[in-house]
C-alpha cells in the first residue's frame, strides 16, 4: 500500500501554474488572482471513496471518486468543463486522467520526503506543486 495521502496540506511551492491556466483557457484577470493564492489540500478517504478538497480564499474545488471507476467531472470554478475522469494507483502515485475537450489532461499525487507532491498537466504544460502536512 502506498503512503496515505490523507490529511490537511498547505502549499509550499507552485511552479508554472500560469502555463497550466493558459492551457486551460483561464482569462488574465482570474489568472492574476489565482497566482497569489496559497492553496490547501484536504484529502479524506472513507472505505473506497476519496474526497479531495482544494481550498483557497478565492474559490474551493471539491471532488470525490472511487479508484478505478470512471466518473463525470465538472470542473466548477476552474475552467468549468466536463471531463470523463478516472483515478488509479500507479505504484505509489495516485493518477487521474481527465478526458474532455483538452488533450493530455490529468494529474498525479504522491508522497516524497513527507511532502505531498502534485503534478497538474494539460496540453503540454505541467504545474508542479508541493505541500507540507499541517494536520
Ligand atoms: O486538484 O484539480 O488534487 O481536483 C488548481 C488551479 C483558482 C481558480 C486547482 C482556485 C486550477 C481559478 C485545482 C484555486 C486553475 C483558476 C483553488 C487542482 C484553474 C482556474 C481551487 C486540482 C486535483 C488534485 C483534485
Amino acid at each position: 500500500m502506498p503512503a496515505s495521502l490523507c490529511g490537511t496540506w498547505e502549499m509550499l511551492s507552485n511552479i508554472n501554474l500560469e502555463g497550466y491556466m493558459i492551457a486551460l483557457g483561464i482569462g488574465l484577470s482570474t489568472r492574476k488572482i489565482a497566482l497569489k493564492l496559497k492553496q490547501r489540500k484536504v484529502i479524506e478517504q472513507v472505505s473506497d471513496k476519496y474526497v479531495i478538497k482544494t481550498l483557497s480564499t478565492f474559490r474551493n474545488y471539491v471532488f470525490s471518486f472511487r479508484v478505478d471507476e470512471e466518473f463525470d467531472e465538472f470542473t466548477k470554478g476552474l475552467d468549468e468543463t466536463h471531463c470523463k475522469s478516472v483515478v488509479t494507483w500507479e505504484g505509489n502515485r495516485m493518477v487521474c486522467i481527465q478526458k474532455g475537450e483538452k488533450k493530455n489532461r490529468g494529474w498525479a499525487h504522491w508522497i516524497e520526503d513527507d511532502k505531498l507532491h502534485l503534478e497538474l498537466y494539460c496540453e503540454g504544460q505541467t504545474c508542479k506543486q508541493v505541500f507540507k502536512r499541517v494536520a
